[in-house]
């Protein structure tokens, strides 16, 4: 092994957005692309002598060179110590549950989450601290501009190191452990939910369940946890064997690409239960008989539950949800007398408030829900959820859903995305809006009235950091929201994202469709900033 300096020059466009940096396959497959981001993050640590992390990824296309690129980092930079999951697999969630099992300084997870993947898909990379979370954006910033600096990386002549073996060796003066990406996750869930409840349910003849990895990363956790710790048939998986391309799919488990557990779904004889899973395992989809549950209303079902699964029986400290989530988990808050707090999207901004011990349960209207046994969002842990608490009630999805309604009334919830708009248009319509909020407030649009029209801005009260422009809100009398955002995460154009809420006390309006009971905020969003216009589009990419 022979230690070497490489000169290079720093990329303009390593900025990390609302979940790592990002990009088409090709742009990391440039020279030193890779590389400049690794140093960059090692720099903004203040380097990396004597640290230990874990390093893993979904599998996707570029996964396994990245993975021995940052080997060679890892040595170059005198890292102490590197946990890698077997195969170069670690699901988002379980890279954050070894990060805290195992007291490591942090992590990387090399995912794009539900973008698509193989050779013209996208990569990603994402740093996470010591706490197991994704890096806040102090850091993600420092590593932007360390990158924007950067002239020089450390890495070593090496060959190339055996990652399909559980092992553990030195190469040189750093350790490197390949460990099982599964087992310590499995271990954790069991810890959380009760397994032999569980386990009788997917037994009984009249409970069907199923459970879709979408070729991700999912597959090998959903084949230990469900099958062999718990019993399910193997016919309740479906696409588990992770694939570099996601099978050609677009790993994002919604109503759209979620195609599979769709038609079964929503067809005749349909199990009880459904669920999918994104590339990187940190996002779930929650299905019953013929019904979909909104991941608002998922998340707000959870809080009110959590009570009676044994890892929560001690009651909630606290919920938190991003703002564009839907207001159903507040109502849940006010009952259980707890704070709900509301911060930016982005699973990051959770982090301080676990770590200070205010919350318990956490979730974003994109599909996340989590609690404080991590600090990720997770997929499978909410379908364990969703199966405990059948586990309990014994009755439907839908019938859950439904009385939680009754209860705490009902959010229409629905998000609509305009996906690979022109970046300029997007920006102009954003930086308009903002000029027009004076003008809106009070306004009224027949039944609908503007008392609240601004720039959503977060102060984080645990370490009074402000995050700005984190999405406009328009919020009304009756509490209905047309939020519009941003994407972070798109790879190429924009991504505009429009979120609509209105709030239904009355049990005689509650079974409406979603998109007819949200029909009229949708057609003033519409009026108001010129949507089909300014996009040339007709209608939305994706309605979830
Ligand atoms: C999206 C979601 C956000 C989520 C993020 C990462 O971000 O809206 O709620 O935290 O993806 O999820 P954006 O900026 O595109 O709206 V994942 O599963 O990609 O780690
Ligand atoms: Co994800």
């Amino acid at each position: 092994m022979k230690n070497i300096t490489v000169a290079t020059q720093p990329f303009s466009d390593q900025r990390p957005g609302t979940s790592g940096l990002r990009k088409k396959v090709s742009v990391f497959q440039q020279p030193h692309y890779l590389e400049n981001f690794v140093q960059a993050t090692f720099d903004a640590l203040g380097g990396v002598k004597g640290k230990q992390l874990a390093v893993g990824g979904d599998g996707r296309f570029y996964n396994r060179e990245a993975l021995q690129t940052i080997v060679r980092l890892g040595l170059g930079n005198g890292l102490k110590k590197l946990v890698i999951g077997q195969g170069g697999i670690l699901s988002t969630p379980a890279a954050s549950c070894v990060i805290r099992k195992y007291g490591l300084d942090g992590g990387f997870i090399l995912s794009a989450s539900h973008n698509p993947g193989g050779p013209h898909g996208d990569f990603g990379i994402k740093f996470n601290t010591a706490n197991g979370g994704p890096a806040p954006e102090k850091i993600t910033e420092a590593i932007y501009q360390k990158s924007l600096g950067l002239d020089r990386y450390l890495t070593v002549e090496s060959p190339d190191i055996d990652l399909d073996t559980q092992n553990r060796f030195m190469i040189g003066e750093m350790a490197i452990e390949i460990i099982d990406p599964v087992s310590d996750y499995a271990d954790l869930m069991m810890e959380l939910f009760d397994f032999p409840a569980i386990a009788k349910l997917l037994q009984d003849q009249d409970f069907a369940f199923l459970f879709d990895a979408m070729h991700a990363v999912t597959g090998p956790y959903a084949e230990e946890i469900f099958c062999r710790r718990l019993g399910a048939a193997s016919t309740s998986l479906i696409n588990c064997t992770v694939k570099p391309d996601f099978g050609g799919g677009h790993p994002d488990p919604n109503l759209k690409y979620a195609k599979d557990l769709v038609r079964i779904m929503f067809g005749e004889k349909a199990p009880a239960l459904g669920a999918a899973s994104d590339g990187d395992g940190d996002r779930n989809m929650i299905l019953g008989d013929n019904f979909f549950v909104t991941p608002s209303d998922s998340v707000a079902v959870i809080a009110a539950n959590a009570h009676l699964i044994k890892g929560y029986r001690k009651g909630l400290k606290g919920v938190a949800r991003s703002m564009p989530t839907s207001c159903a988990l507040d109502a849940v808050a006010k009952e259980l007398n707890i704070d709900c707090y509301e911060t930016p999207t982005g699973w990051k901004f959770f982090g301080n408030l676990l770590d200070a011990g205010k919350l318990t349960i956490c979730g974003e209207e994109s599909f996340g829900t989590s609690s404080d046994h991590i600090r990720e969002k997770d997929g499978l842990w909410t379908v364990l959820f969703w199966l405990n608490l059948m586990a309990i009630k014994k009755i439907s999805v839908k019938e859950i859903v439904a009385a939680h309604w009754q209860h705490f009334g009902r959010n229409y919830y629905s998000r609509h995305d305009y996906e690979e708009v022109d970046n300029k248009a997007a920006n102009q319509l954003v930086d308009d809006l903002r000029k027009r909020f004076e003008r809106l407030r009070g306004t009224r649009f027949g039944s609908l009235e503007i008392t609240k029209a601004d720039d959503f801005s977060y102060l984080d009260p645990i370490d009074n950091s402000l995050s700005k422009q984190q999405g406009i809100r328009l919020i009304f009398k009756d509490k209905s929201r047309i939020i519009l955002r941003l994407s972070g995460t798109g790879t190429s154009g924009a991504t505009l994202r429009l979120y609509f809420e209105k709030v239904e006390k009355n049990p005689a309006g509650m079974n409406l469709e979603t998109q007819t009971a949200l029909a009229q905020l949708i057609k003033l969003a519409d009026d108001l900033f010129a949507i089909k216009k300014i996009t040339g589009r007709s209608e939305p990419t994706v309605i979830t």
